[in-house]
């Protein structure tokens, strides 16, 4: 009798242990600027037993917009399916179709690709909801949740949002000092050109873009500045 107390509560202990100690799913805090593409991870600080999962991200849908999903790190050839139709969320679960598990790895679990299209200085939470992580065995793997921040930014320069300054932005923002149409990703930008893209290539803050912001991005492109 005494010897089945004492094997039920080294039981207990095990699990309250092995609860407490479960993995944590996480987005890290993000910044992008409006009009670009960005790639935000779910990460994980512990894998291992993971053979399969599904979750759904949320988002203020005026902010973020939904483009796609991808595997991470962890499940390179991993099976992955997304549906990203219903605005403010995306739903996706990803499969390694071998039943393989991981082992105790840290890294991205799948990367999921935003729109940006909220105003600067905007900000919102992407949290994890409907998580559901399994082993092999179609057994529930205990994880933890943590939300991310995403702020709407810019970067001084970066004309086209493709995070490098270079000679394309230089071209851009001579563009703009002359009210030509610019191109970015598959949207075509004229007169009044909108608020966030000026921000961008306004590079002395002075609300127009002219020939002193043109120099100042060559010199940042050319490494200067
Ligand atoms: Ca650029
Ligand atoms: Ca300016």
């Amino acid at each position: 009798m005494m010897r089945k107390i004492l094997i039920s509560s080294v039981l207990v202990a095990m699990v309250v242990v092995l609860e407490s100690f479960s993995a944590t799913v996480s987005i890290p805090d993000m910044s992008g600027s409006t009009g670009s593409i960005v790639k935000v991870p779910v990460e994980i600080d512990d894998a291992s037993g993971i053979a399969g999962f599904q979750l759904t991200l949320n988002f203020d849908e005026s902010i973020l917009v939904a483009q796609d999903a991808s595997t991470g790190n962890l499940t390179d050839g991993w099976l992955i399916f997304y549906n990203a139709e219903n605005e403010g969320q995306i739903s996706i679960v990803c499969l390694n179709s071998n039943l393989e598990e991981l082992g105790n790895e840290t890294g991205s679990l799948i990367v999921v690709s935003f729109l940006v299209s909220g105003e600067i200085g905007a900000s919102t939470e992407i949290s994890i909801s409907e998580a559901n992580f399994r082993n092999s065995f179609a057994e529930r793997i205990p994880v933890s949740l943590e939300s991310g921040i995403f702020t709407v930014d810019v970067r001084k320069g970066d004309v086209n949002g493709d995070e490098v300054i270079d000679i394309s932005d230089v071209i851009m923002c001579l563009r703009m000092a002359i009210e030509l149409p610019l191109n970015i990703g598959q949207q075509q930008y004229m007169v009044p050109y909108p608020s966030w893209l000026i921000s961008r290539a306004d590079m002395n803050n002075d609300g127009e873009v002219n020939i002193s912001d043109v120099i100042l991005t060559l010199r940042k492109a050319i490494g200067l500045d």
